[in-house]
């Protein structure tokens, strides 16, 4: 029996011949696909390559075969905004909750470690009846969990200028689904004792970043997070494993993580006296600020968008570390009257949620704003609210003020940015 006609045009061979036949011939010659020779010796199409000038009727040209993996379309440009202590996820050009693993913010102290999966090691010890050393395997052998999650950087506000998108003002913050091991079965495969109230997490990059827990987040829902998105974690957010802290300060979730020391005392590590501290009034400062609070941003409009007159669907996110998002408020007069926005399914625990707002612009110049009230009943604050409350001494950690859009008459959108020291 003869093969079935498309099965035979996708042979490599054939799709060789495809690929030269687009690169020499007439109509297609802009569709240039990139072979990339695998370990096998196979050639894979890279990526289906943006055409410079209008694509061929995609009726009238065989296309690319199926390839070893997916590509985004290269009309998506996606890309996350990198400066030399941290890259933003893009969070104005996303849908749905869940941001695409490479697209994931990262923040690293001393780089991205490369750690062999089948060297790498956990070792829980300190007040424990059996310290013990974990494989990557041990680590897989016991049940395995999935939450859905936004991990934030708590120093996730920037400020400045008019034109600022959602990305460069609070890009700090990813969602995915992570899998892996509770933190509470592997203390009681070690027998941590209930006297110990806090563990020190170790991870082994350059930086060797350590931070203390208190026990309480680890029997609770810490986990040892070895998947993300469905994959192995990738290895700007922890490969093999991290700690992962549903709803806590970026900081503490520690990557590439190497140890655990339970103990009944807080270990006092640089990134929590030196760092990640909060200067609140009268000279004080707050230590162990572990929630990250209640937060929104609308991400369309946004800057660069140009508004046209006529009905918007006002759109963002919310979120909030101390629980599941309960409302969001919207305003479109700089403030004065706030309406409740549309939730969208689903509204998870400590988790990125979308809201929309529909809004008829009549074309005058106006502020729009959101705000997130979560399940405790606490209010995202003015900028105002939080000097008040914290003093203009206040440092750069733990911002998560009201973010206003000024629609000009034009129907340019501006970032308002506004100043606390
Ligand atoms: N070992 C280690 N863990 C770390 C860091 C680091 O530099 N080294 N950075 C922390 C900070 S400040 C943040 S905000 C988050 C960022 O996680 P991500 O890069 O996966 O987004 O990881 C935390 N865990
Ligand atoms: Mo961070």
């Amino acid at each position: 029996m003869e093969r079935p006609k498309e099965e035979k045009e996708y042979s490599f061979n054939d799709s060789k011949k495809i690929n030269r036949r687009l690169l020499l011939g007439s109509v297609a010659a802009s569709a240039v696909i990139a072979l990339v020779k695998t370990t096998t010796g196979q050639f894979v199409p890279a990526a289906v390559a943006k055409p410079a000038s209008a694509p061929p009727d995609p009726t009238k040209v065989q296309g690319p075969p199926p390839g070893a993996v997916g590509t985004r379309s290269p009309f998506e440009q996606l890309a996350k905004k990198t400066s030399d202590t941290s890259s933003r996820t893009p969070l104005q050009s996303l849908y749905g909750t869940i941001t695409p693993s490479d697209l994931h913010f990262e923040r690293h102290h001393g780089g991205v470690p490369v750690i062999d999966p089948t060297a790498y090691k956990l070792v829980i010890h300190g007040m424990v009846k059996k310290p013990m050393t974990f494989t990557l395997n041990d680590l897989k052998r016991f049940p395995s969990v999935s939450r859905i999650a936004f991990l934030e950087c708590s120093g996730n506000f920037r400020s400045g200028k008019q034109e600022m998108t959602p990305q460069e003002i609070c890009g700090l913050t990813s969602q995915s689904e992570w899998t892996g091991v509770m933190l509470s079965t592997l203390f009681r495969e070690v027998g941590a004792s209930p006297k110990a109230t806090w563990f020190l997490a170790e991870g082994s990059d350059a930086a060797v970043m350590t931070r203390s827990i208190p026990m309480g987040k680890g029997w609770n829902d810490a986990m040892i997070a070895y998947g993300q998105n469905g994959e192995a974690l990738r290895p700007q957010q922890g490969y093999p494993a991290r700690l992962f802290l549903p709803g806590w300060e970026g900081n503490t979730n520690v990557k590439w993580i190497r140890r655990i020391e339970v103990s009944d005392q807080p270990f006092m590590t640089r990134e929590e006296t030196s760092k990640y501290t909060e200067n609140i009034k009268d000279g004080k400062i707050r230590q162990f600020s572990f929630d990250m609070d209640a937060r929104s941003i609308i991400t369309f409009p946004a800057y660069p968008v140009q508004l046209d007159k006529g009905w918007v669907e006002i759109k963002g996110l919310a979120w909030s570390g101390r629980g599941k998002i309960l409302r969001v408020e919207v305003s479109v007069d700089a403030g004065k009257k706030w309406y409740p926005a549309t939730l969208q399914e689903p509204v998870l625990d400590k988790a990125h949620t979308r809201f929309r707002f529909l809004w008829k612009w009549n074309g005058n110049e106006t502020e729009i704003m959101s705000r997130a009230i979560d399940e405790t009943g606490y209010t995202q604050p003015t900028l105002q609210q939080l000097i008040d409350a914290r003093g203009t001494d206040m440092g750069g950690y733990h911002l998560n003020p009201i973010t206003a859009w000024i629609i000009k008459r034009d129907g340019s959108v501006l970032f308002k940015p506004e100043k606390w020291k």
